[in-house]
């Protein structure tokens, strides 16, 4: 996937500036932009999903229905390091997190589930057939297949079986959490897939349909041979996820436990919402989070990327290598995103 990677840089973002701007003319900043809907998810694996997305958007369809189906192709993907597929914790077990909210501020999630193929359309139950919108563990498990999603078998991949053989050796829970660029080790470093092909175990998803009306989903395998039981950012609504129907929509990547700590995705939004753009508004948080970690934020990575009530797209991450795939009805391209470092 990495050699047919169609690249722009956020800095050259010229054209599609231009393209944006002759899209929101003569609208304040929070007239919302009918008819124009627009897909964007982290890393490249967000192109296949923002496909699946656009069948959605491309004929006026709702952006909720839009987030889930996008996702579900990479929570599907043989090769790609969310769902099943992906890492275990450090017992051998992969264990999912995911959330989705839409633009009524209804919100769904699932942690700690095991053993179910979509956690993003469990979480959606979650949203729309009970009362709460977090359910964990065995409790989201029960439910999940009380709602009638198959039990699957647990079984690790052979990606995953030959990472998690590899990890044993050492058993090391750190390092250096970085991404494909910084051919980084750790719990968020992207694994290396017998294809050759560098995977994360994340997708994050933020869309906006011809309504004017915004929705997000996240889903994860989370850190690869983390501790038993351990949530990241992923499943948490304001951390991995915030969907504001008057301000815009964010989502998060890298290492939660930093996304978590700047309750990433709400302030990413709530500086929107202050009138920053979604580029400005990413970079606030990620500078956030280096004056918290100091030395430390060396370490790891951590991404944001968010959208406008304009319909306007804007990333930032703590260190080069983080890409985003954007879709709408003239463009389809996979961004590079500006960095703290
Ligand atoms: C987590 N934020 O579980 C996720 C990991 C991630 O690319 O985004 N990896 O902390």
């Amino acid at each position: 996937m990495v050699h047919r990677r169609k690249f722009i840089q956020a800095s050259a973002l010229g054209s599609l500036g231009m393209f944006f701007s002759k899209m929101t003319a003569g609208q304040s900043a929070d007239t919302p932009v009918k008819g124009k809907p627009i897909v964007i998810s982290t890393w490249d694996a967000g192109l296949e999903a923002n496909k699946a997305a656009w069948e959605i958007l491309g004929k006026g369809g709702r952006a909720l229905d839009a987030v889930e189906k996008g996702v579900m192709v990479t929570e599907n993907s043989q090769n790609c390091c969310v769902g099943l597929g992906a890492n275990p914790d450090r017992d051998g077990f992969v264990t999912l997190d995911a959330c989705i909210m839409d633009e009524f501020s209804n919100c769904g999630s699932v942690a700690f589930l095991e053993r179910i193929k979509h956690p993003i359309s469990v979480a959606r139950r979650v949203m729309e057939k009970t009362p709460h919108v977090m359910l964990v563990g065995s409790g989201a498990q029960q439910f999940a297949v009380a709602e009638g999603f198959p039990l699957e078998e647990q079984k690790l991949s052979p990606d995953a079986q030959r990472a998690y053989e590899d990890w044993l050796k050492k058993s090391e829970y750190k390092g250096p959490a970085i991404n494909v660029e910084n051919k980084g080790h750790g719990p968020f470093a992207p694994t290396k897939l017998d294809s050759g092909e560098w995977n994360h175990d994340t997708i994050g998803m933020v869309a906006m349909d011809t309504q004017g009306n915004f929705s997000g989903s996240c889903t994860t395998s989370g850190a690869g041979f983390k501790m038993r039981g351990r949530l990241g950012d992923s499943p948490i609504i304001g951390a991995g996820l915030f969907v504001d129907n008057e301000v815009g929509a964010c989502t998060a990547t890298g290492q939660g436990e930093d996304v978590i700590r700047v309750a990433g995705s709400h302030s990413v939004v709530e500086l929107m919402r202050q009138g920053l753009s979604p580029e400005m508004a990413c970079k606030k948080i990620i500078e956030r989070i280096v004056r918290i970690k100091k030395e430390k934020a060396k370490d790891i990575q951590v991404a944001f990327l968010a959208i406008n009530k304009k319909g306007i797209p804007g990333a930032f991450a703590l260190h080069p290598g983080f890409s985003y795939a954007l879709k709408t009805g003239e463009r389809e391209v996979l961004v590079k995103a500006k960095s703290y470092y």
